[in-house]
């Protein structure tokens, strides 16, 4: 599983607050941590007022990069500042991301054609964010066929077939189970990912539905997660499933981290 920790997000309120407080410290530790916990990307997202994001990512980048050899995974919906804040990184990661909307494949694609850039896109386009598995599968395509003309393999790219909430759309998770196999049969070495936490907006135990949406996804194939690794709860899900999957050979990843305390039962 590729885990994409989320943890350094100026959506969440403290760490907007350690953003403008110029809080390191902070910052420096939830790199560390979400490393030590088996992140392969870390996440970083300004959320900031636009003048001032490219400034804000690169203070982030530097932080993470100072404190740990774990690769970025740049997340902004504006994909100049993306474009304009890459040389920054000391090494490629991963891009958050494009869409087939508003011209982000073109701006981001010529790019990173001749990197080791990879880059998660979106299924949406210009009409926005759709239910329909089928129109999910159809703005996958174009995506790969835009990242082919620049010849970005599929194994670069990471569709995030943006899960709706259960609440307002009852076939959300059906949807992007239906969504995932097809893209996953039809582009081999290709890779799903998704935010956990957006299926279950709006409703309570939240963190619940976000695992068991994490278990069934991955039964489905998605094989990477924007997602907190520090959570013991996440990361028992996680291993379970890939022990379950049988894709953790005598169970030894599982045996490992159950040793090694990284998993366990719930602590409250
Ligand atoms: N797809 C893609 N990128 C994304 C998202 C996506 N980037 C942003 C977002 N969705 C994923 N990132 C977060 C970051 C933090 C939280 C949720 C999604 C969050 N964190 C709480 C915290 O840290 O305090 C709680 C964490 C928890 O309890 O698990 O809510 O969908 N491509």
């Amino acid at each position: 599983m590729i885990i994409i920790g989320e943890k350094i997000n100026g959506a969440i309120p403290r760490v907007a607050k350690a953003i403008a407080d110029r809080d390191e410290a902070f910052i420096r530790d939830l790199a560390v941590r979400q490393a030590e916990y088996g992140a392969t990307y870390i996440d970083v997202c300004a959320s900031t007022d636009p003048e001032i994001e490219r400034d804000t990512l690169k203070w982030l980048m530097d932080i993470v990069q100072n404190a740990v050899d774990t690769p970025l995974c740049i997340d902004s919906s504006d994909p100049s500042v993306i474009v304009d804040v890459l040389p920054h990184a000391k090494k490629p990661g991963l891009i958050n991301s494009a869409s087939d909307e508003g011209g982000k494949c073109e701006i981001i694609f010529p790019v990173i054609a001749d990197t080791k850039w990879n880059c998660i896109a979106l299924t949406c386009d210009n009409t926005g964010l759709p239910m329909d598995p089928a129109v999910k599968i159809r703005i996958a395509e174009t995506i790969v066929e835009k990242a082919q003309k620049h010849k970005i393999a599929v194994s670069r790219l990471f569709i995030d077939p943006l899960v709706n909430g259960i609440a307002t759309v009852g076939e959300a998770l059906i949807s992007f189970m239906e969504a995932t196999r097809e893209i996953k049969s039809k582009y081999p070495g290709i890779h799903i990912t998704s935010g956990l936490s957006n299926i279950s907006f709006g409703m309570p135990l939240r963190k619940y539905i976000n695992q068991t949406f994490l278990v069934l996804a991955m039964g489905a194939g998605m094989d990477s997660a924007i997602m907190d690794p520090t959570s013991a709860d996440m990361r028992t899900a996680l291993y379970a499933t890939e022990m379950l999957m049988g894709i953790d050979e005598y169970c030894a990843e599982f045996l490992d981290a159950y040793r090694e305390g990284v998993i366990g039962p719930p602590k409250n």
